[in-house]
């Protein structure tokens, strides 16, 4: 007989709205992770991962890089998207297809059905990188959702409301989960707490995020 330690737990329902307009969709990309990841490699060989400097002079802690028509960059100047890369010159590589239709298929499924990004930023957290609160508004349309990917190692993920000072739910990320943004939930403060230490089969000591947008 095999105890089972959660018999007393519910299942977790795959799609959990957990804020409006916020959808989770727990181990979406579960089944095509090692496609995403392949595309990873190729996007990073094209566009290299850099730790940008914020417009106050830091260095971000995350490491960055973009994907598609326009990348999302940061610099003594100020934040922009543009088409090109600060660090090679040439326009940013294209979306991958199976980056791109994952995040479509996801925005579909959470109610956002027509999601056409433009780009998407890809993060890639090592232990100890955290990603400050903050709101995502450099964007032009701000009707049309945010989608997240989330592989490799775990995070603490932590969200509020469009207004700072509201104490922000934590949310724990693992590797598979998207999530959608949209509606009232588009302008919300979030952030990730400090990369814990660990291994992943699949990406080693690092937590990669993909986030597809509609900035133009
Ligand atoms: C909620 N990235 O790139 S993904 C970002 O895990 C960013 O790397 C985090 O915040 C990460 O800007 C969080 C989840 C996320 C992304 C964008 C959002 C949540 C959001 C925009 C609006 C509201
Ligand atoms: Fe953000």
């Amino acid at each position: 007989m095999t105890a089972d330690l959660f018999a007393d737990q519910p299942p977790e329902p795959a799609t959990l709205p957990i804020a409006p307009g916020a959808v989770l969709l727990r181990g979406f990309a579960l089944d095509v992770d090692q496609a995403l990841l392949k595309a990873f490699a190729e996007v990073t060989a094209s566009a290299p991962l850099r730790h940008l400097i914020t417009p106050g002079g830091y260095t971000m802690s995350v490491a960055m890089t973009n994907c598609g028509p326009l990348g999302w960059v940061s610099d003594r100047r100020g934040y922009r998207y543009q088409a090109q890369d600060p660090l090679t010159g040439a326009s940013w590589p294209a979306m991958p297809a199976c980056w791109r239709e994952l995040a479509v298929r996801a925005a579909a499924e959470a109610g956002y059905g027509g999601f056409r990004p433009d780009a998407c930023l890809v993060n890639s957290y090592e232990p100890g990188a955290k990603l400050s609160l903050h709101q995502d508004k450099d964007e032009k349309d701000l009707s049309a959702p945010i989608v997240s990917v989330s592989l490799g190692l775990a995070a603490v993920f932590q969200f509020g409301t469009a207004v700072r000072s509201d104490r922000p739910q934590r949310l724990r990320l693992v590797h598979g989960d998207v999530v959608v943004w949209g509606g009232p939930s588009r302008l919300a403060f979030h952030g990730i707490a400090p990369l814990v230490d660990g291994e992943h089969a699949l990406t080693g000591q690092r937590r990669i995020n993909l986030t597809f947008r509609k900035v133009a």
